[in-house]
């Protein structure tokens, strides 16, 4: 991967600047160090590794060299976009889900911010905004793809089971076509940040519909229910044991383990 050859392959899409590094701390704090100056909707930072990549809460994820998709997307809303924020993660999630899909891999999405393949995580995404006062200035979306796979880092690291698309798929794809896939299906969802129907589609992908879940967030105990669909804002609904209606808002979400 070049800056050349990422370009070549991007020339279709209407992105704004297009940057490469071969190496980085986090294209997302590229990124936000971007949106503070006047780059436009749309710019793309891709690496071929990151050294400091993160996850929320500031936990890490592996981006070794050659082996991932590392990139973050600059958006700068319109004011129709603005109420409707809360469901950036869920419009890059689908976009993520989708373009898999349309390569015959059942992708599903756990909420809120991972794509899975067969229970396991092949995709992360991490949303951050830069605020101007009381506004949104920027949303900067980072997603990584565990391409090829010596991307995926040891189990014992990991809270969550791992995958690459080159163990779903038998052989690994090229990451610049699955860049571009993904990216296409996300500029042609993005109208829908603003209607119903993106929280339609993203509920239709959700991992574990109807089972019984846990959702951690800190130290306080997990909620458990079962999950029943979404808020409009993108929040997860369960339904408790004694039948009452919970609104999630922040968390870890697995399978609760059978007593
Ligand atoms: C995420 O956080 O999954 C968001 C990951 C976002 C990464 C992209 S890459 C481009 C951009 N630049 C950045 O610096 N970040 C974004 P979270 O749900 O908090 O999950 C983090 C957890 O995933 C870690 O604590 C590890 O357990 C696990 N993990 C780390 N690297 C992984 C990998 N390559 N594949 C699967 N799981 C991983």
């Amino acid at each position: 991967m070049n800056q050349n050859d990422l370009k070549k392959s991007l020339s279709k899409l209407p992105l704004g600047d297009i940057r490469f590094f071969e190496s980085i701390g986090s294209t997302n704090d590229e990124a936000l160090a971007r949106a503070a100056a006047e780059t436009p909707d749309l710019s793309l930072i891709v690496a071929d590794e990151q050294t400091a990549g993160r996850g929320r809460l500031d936990r890490k994820w592996f981006t070794p060299r050659g082996t991932a998709l590392a990139c973050s997307l600059i958006l700068r809303p319109t004011a129709v976009e603005k109420p409707f924020l809360t469901r950036t993660v869920g419009l890059a999630a689908l976009a993520v889900a989708e373009s898999l899909r349309k390569r015959g891999l059942a992708a599903q999405i756990k909420w809120p911010n991972d794509v899975l393949i067969a229970g396991r995580k092949v995709c992360g995404i991490l949303t951050e905004s830069v605020w101007s006062g009381e506004d949104v200035d920027c949303v900067v979306v980072g997603i990584g793809v565990n391409v090829q796979k010596d991307s995926v880092p040891p189990s014992d690291s990991l809270y969550f089971p791992a995958t690459s698309l080159e163990e779903e798929l038998g052989a690994a794809p090229e990451r610049l076509e699955i860049l571009r896939d993904i990216l296409e299906v996300f500029i042609d969802l993005r109208p829908q940040l603003v209607t119903d129907e993106l929280i339609a589609r993203w509920a239709s992908l959700l991992a574990f519909q109807g089972e019984l879940i846990q959702v951690e967030s800190g130290n306080v105990p997990a909620i458990v229910g079962h999950l029943t669909g979404l808020d409009t804002d993108g929040s997860l609904q369960l339904r408790n044991e004694h039948g009452e209606s919970i609104t999630v808002r922040f968390g870890d979400v697995r399978l609760r383990p059978l007593a």
